[in-house]
C-alpha cells in the first residue's frame, strides 16, 4: 500500500497542519517502513499558484515547508519527497480526469466557495479546478492512504468518486485507478483559531494572534496560548462540549501534544479555579512539541543546495511511479498512439 499526501508551500506551517497533517506524515513513515510500502510526501506548488501569490516568494516558502518536514522527521531515504511542479504527470492527470469532474460538484466545494469569495481581483479556474488536481496528485500514485485533515474530507469524497467514475467509464473489468481512504487523526484533526475558537486555526483566514506557527519561539506560543479565548461559565469548569469552543480546543491541542485521551486530560483539571493551569499545561505541551523542530529547522534551512538535491531525486523516484499510472490511464482512454 501506498501513503500519499500534499502540503502547501506557505512556509509558516501552524500548528493545525502540524498536528492535523504533518505529524501524521511521520507516522506514516514509520508505518510504511515497517511493512515494506510506500510514504510520499509532496509540496504543491501548482497548488499555490490558484491564488495570488510573487514568483521567487514561492519557491523560497516551499524550501522552507521542505525544511519544516524534514526538521519534523520525514528522511528522504525512507520517504519520497518531491515538488509537484517537478512532476509533470500531475496537471496531465488532472486535465485528462477532468473528463469524469462534473462542474456542479466543482462548484460545491467549501473550499472553492471560501476562497473565492475573498479573492479581490481574480477568481482564478485554477482554484475551481483545485479538488481535480488534487485528485490527480493521488491518483497517480495509485496511493490507497492519504493522510489529511478534517478540512480536507470533502476533497477526499470527490476525488474517491473521481477514481470510481474513471474505473466505472474506462476500466473495463480492471480498477485502474485506486479508491483511496483519508487518514483523519481522531484528536486533532482540526484545531481552531486561539482567537475565534469557532473557526478552524488557518494560513490565510485568522490572526496572527490566534495562531501558532511551527516556528514560534516558547515566549510567543506562551503569549498566544495564554490569551486563548476561552468562556465566561461561572465557575470555569474544564471540559469539552459545543458550547465551550475554546476551552475544547485548549483540551484538544494538549491531549493531541501528549498522546492521551481527551477526557483523560478534562479530567485532570476538575480542581482547578480557572482557565489558567489549562493554559499553562497546554502552552508548555506545545512548545515541548514544537521546540526540537525548530531547532533541526534552523540547522537545515541554510543549505538551499541540500533542500534541491533532495527535491531533485525525490521527483525522479515520484515521475517513474506516476508515469505508469499515466500509461494505463492514457491507454484505457484512447489518447496517443496504441500501446
Ligand atoms: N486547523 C487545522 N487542524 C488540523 N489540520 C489542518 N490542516 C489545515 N488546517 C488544519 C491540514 O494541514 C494539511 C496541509 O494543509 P495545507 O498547508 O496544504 O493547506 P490547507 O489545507 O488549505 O490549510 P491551511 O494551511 O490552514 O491553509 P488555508 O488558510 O489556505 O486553508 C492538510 O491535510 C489539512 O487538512
Amino acid at each position: 500500500m501506498r501513503i500519499f499526501s500534499g502540503i502547501q508551500p506557505t512556509g509558516r506551517k501552524h500548528l493545525g497542519n502540524y498536528i492535523g497533517a504533518i505529524r501524521q506524515y511521520v507516522e506514516g513513515q514509520d508505518r510504511a517502513g515497517a511493512s515494506r510500502h510506500e510514504s510520499i510526501y509532496c509540496i504543491v506548488d501548482l497548488h499555490a499558484i490558484t491564488v495570488p501569490y510573487e514568483p521567487v516568494e514561492l519557491r523560497e516558502r516551499l524550501y522552507d515547508t521542505l525544511t519544516i518536514l524534514l526538521a519534523a522527521g520525514l528522511d528522504p531515504q525512507r520517504s519520497i519527497l518531491f515538488r509537484q511542479g517537478d512532476v509533470p504527470e500531475h496537471a496531465e492527470l488532472c486535465w485528462l480526469l477532468s473528463s469524469v469532474t462534473a462542474l456542479g460538484e466543482l462548484n460545491r466545494m467549501h473550499q472553492f466557495r471560501d476562497k473565492s469569495v475573498a479573492q479581490r481581483e481574480l477568481v482564478s479556474a485554477g482554484l475551481l479546478f483545485y479538488p481535480v488536481l488534487q485528485a490527480a496528485d493521488v491518483l497517480a500514485y495509485r496511493a490507497g492512504e492519504v493522510p489529511v485533515g478534517e478540512d480536507q474530507r470533502e476533497h477526499l469524497e470527490l476525488m474517491r468518486e473521481i477514481a470510481r467514475r474513471f474505473n466505472a467509464r474506462f476500466g473495463g473489468d480492471e480498477e485502474i485507478l485506486v479508491v483511496p481512504e483519508h487518514r483523519i487523526p481522531p484528536v486533532g484533526a482540526r484545531i481552531m483559531d486561539l482567537q475565534d475558537p469557532t473557526r478552524k486555526m488557518s494560513t490565510t483566514g485568522g490572526s496572527v494572534e490566534g495562531t501558532v506557527y511551527v516556528l514560534d519561539d516558547a515566549m510567543t506560543i506562551e503569549k498566544k496560548v495564554k490569551r486563548a479565548v476561552t468562556d465566561s461559565e461561572d465557575p470555569p469548569v474544564i471540559r469539552r462540549g459545543p458550547d465551550k469552543p475554546g476551552v475544547t480546543n485548549l483540551i484538544d491541542i494538549l491531549a493531541a501534544c501528549t498522546g492521551r485521551e481527551p477526557e483523560a486530560v478534562a479530567a485532570d483539571f476538575t480542581q482547578a479555579r480557572g482557565y489558567g493551569d489549562l493554559k499553562a499545561a497546554v502552552a508548555e505541551a506545545v512548545v515541548a512539541e514544537l521546540a526540537p523542530v525548530r531547532e533541526r529547522y534552523d540547522e537545515l534551512r541554510g543549505d538551499a543546495a541540500a533542500l534541491e538535491a533532495i527535491l531533485a531525486e525525490g521527483a525522479e523516484r515520484a515521475r517513474g511511479l506516476a508515469r505508469a499510472t499515466l500509461t494505463d490511464v492514457r491507454a484505457a482512454m484512447g489518447v496517443g498512439p496504441a500501446a
